[in-house]
């Protein structure tokens, strides 16, 4: 697959043009957690999604791996300043999550076993824009990279790409996250340098 997928993107991925302002490339994927990698063993996982009025559906592992997946090329790109570009991923895409969930709420809370959270507006996590990923480069996601399933939006700073996603929560007013509530930028485009509050 990957020896397709390089074929198919045909150049190598080294412009600047690739790389949002202050960001330097990468070829390894580095690890950054803000505590110890939580051990989820797949028959007791479940992941869920609440909206503003309370309701709420979950998937266990199974049902969760029974939904359309697809794969993701994507270039990752870290607040810390490292850029990882063309990675493969596969995962549900949150449009998917979202197909029979009624709300009209604006804003979402993702949380993560292990207690770390992250918000974005619930726009940033649809059209194609957001997956659960379960896998990377071909083999199960490893879970210091967030295994069994990470959220993967790659187009805002990664800290908002959840590792160990639990669940979405569907909000009309916007609750800032770990790392939000530290200081990162409320939104965090790259493209924009938005890295802290001030940006
Ligand atoms: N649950 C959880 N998700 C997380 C984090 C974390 O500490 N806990 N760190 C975030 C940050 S700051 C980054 S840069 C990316 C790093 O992902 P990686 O370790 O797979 O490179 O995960 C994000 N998701
Ligand atoms: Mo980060």
């Amino acid at each position: 697959m990957s020896i397709i997928s390089r074929g198919f993107h045909g150049r190598a991925r080294t412009e600047d043009s690739d790389l949002p302002p202050g960001q330097h490339l990468t070829t390894d994927f580095p690890v950054l957690s803000a505590g110890p990698t939580p051990r989820i063993h797949l028959d007791s996982w479940r992941f869920g999604v609440t909206t503003e009025d309370g309701n709420s559906r979950s998937w266990d592992w199974l049902g969760f791996r029974r939904l359309p997946a697809e794969e993701i090329h994507v270039d990752l790109h870290c607040v810390t300043k490292w850029s990882k570009l063309s990675t493969t991923w596969r995962g549900v895409s949150v449009d998917t999550l979202l197909e029979h969930v009624e709300t009209s709420a604006e804003f979402a809370l993702v949380s993560s076993y292990g207690g770390y959270t992250t918000n974005l507006p619930l726009e940033d996590l649809t059209d194609g824009k957001a997956w659960i990923a379960f896998e990377y480069d071909g083999a199960e996601l490893h879970p210091e990279h967030g295994g069994p399933a990470r959220l993967l939006v790659p187009h805002l700073y990664l800290w908002k790409s959840a590792k160990w996603v639990r669940g979405i929560e569907l909000r009309d007013d916007d609750e800032p996250g770990f790392w939000e509530q530290l200081g990162y930028h409320n939104y965090g485009d790259p493209w924009r340098e938005q890295r802290y509050w001030a940006d």
